[in-house]
């Protein structure tokens, strides 16, 4: 055994040791290979790690191929964003509402059976939502919150008119019992196989009497936990201030490519994590530009346009970058 392993390392080992399922044993896996230190001593077990890692993918494929049917929604656009709630609180309303789809919209429960996703434009990008069968103490599909940690955000939706207090206390448990957890804000020092989900709290039927008074016994509760929102899907209050938190809530940001010597293309954005670098971005346009000697800056990151910046620099939503090899 090669010295100096990493706490997180030998933390991920013992998850691993522990581990249930072929998907805690590969997420404790990938994390082993990702803290051991890289040097001569560990190449046999780095090897090794990465043998069983594509063990375990093999034997999932396999599965895959098998069942034949999956619910996975294949993404599209610039992030996918699940919408969760109970039965009845909007959810295909709201799908409705947002988006090109047509869901079935009826007031009894358990109307959506299978997920519906739709595509929602903000700006200049698009942004697809998935409408779900609901979370319920009667009845909740066992591939749900898979569908959930899929996701790259959430909107947690509640009704004004109902209970939304054992609603909202419901899901978080259903989730946390399988790891993934609901948050305003991802934190690092969480454990690594636990899913982290940024969450908007989206409070549906603001149209409904008593509303206000429901939303505030709400903020009161769960302000400190996550952002709230007040909304009517089916008279469409508030629903550009959902867009824009939708679009906040994926951490993303649009940069606009211009080749030099040409006028820049303002239709259609690259849409990169935020905190994304130059070198980042160049990598997403064009594998060539791995080599990039640097580039020229317009828009709102640009302290002067034209600015010349280099390959660390931090880009900005709505940054226009022209790349030189
Ligand atoms: N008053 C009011 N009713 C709504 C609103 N959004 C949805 N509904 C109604 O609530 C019921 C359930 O809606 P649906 O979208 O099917 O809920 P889901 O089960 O969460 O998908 C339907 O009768 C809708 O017309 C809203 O903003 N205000
Ligand atoms: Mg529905």
């Amino acid at each position: 055994m090669p010295a100096n392993l990493s706490p997180e390392y030998l933390a991920a080992e013992k998850i691993l040791r522990a581990a249930k399922s072929n998907d805690e044993r590969l997420l404790a896996l990938e994390e082993m290979l990702r803290t051991i230190p890289k040097h001569k001593g560990t190449e046999k077990m780095q090897a090794d790690i990465r043998r069983r890692i594509s063990k375990i993918r093999q034997a999932r494929e396999t599965k895959r191929a098998r069942k034949g049917f999956s619910h996975r929604i294949v993404k599209e656009g610039a992030g996918q964003v699940a919408l969760v709630g109970a039965p009845n609180v909007g959810k295909s309303q709201l799908l409705q509402a947002l988006t090109n789809a047509e869901p079935e919209i009826a007031p009894y429960p358990f109307t959506t059976l299978m997920p519906q996703p739709g595509m929602m434009q903000f700006e200049d990008i698009q942004i697809q939502l998935v409408d779900l069968p609901p979370f319920s103490p009667e009845h909740t599909e066992t591939w749900l919150p898979e569908m959930v940690r899929a996701a790259d955000a959430v909107l947690l939706i509640v009704d004004l008119a109902g209970y939304p207090l054992q609603q909202i206390d419901f899901i978080l448990e259903r989730l946390e019992k399988v790891k993934i957890k609901l948050v305003k804000e991802s934190v690092p020092a969480l454990p690594f196989n636990i899913a982290q989900k940024r969450t908007l709290l989206l409070c549906n039927k603001s149209d409904v009497p008593g509303a206000p008074e429901s939303f505030e016994v709400l903020k009161e509760l769960y302000g400190g936990r996550f952002d709230l929102l007040a909304i009517s899907a089916k008279e469409n209050t508030n629903l550009d201030t959902l867009r824009r938190a939708i679009f906040d809530l994926l951490h993303i940001i649009r940069i606009h490519s211009k080749a030099p010597g040409k006028p820049v293309d303002l239709s259609a954005p690259f849409t990169l994590p935020k905190g994304s670098t130059l070198i980042e971005f160049a990598e997403t346009v064009h594998k060539d530009f791995e080599n990039l000697k640097f580039a020229r800056l317009w828009g709102p990151g640009a302290k002067f346009d034209g600015q010349t910046i280099h390959r660390d620099h931090v880009l900005q939503d709505g940054d226009i970058v022209e790349l030189h090899l």
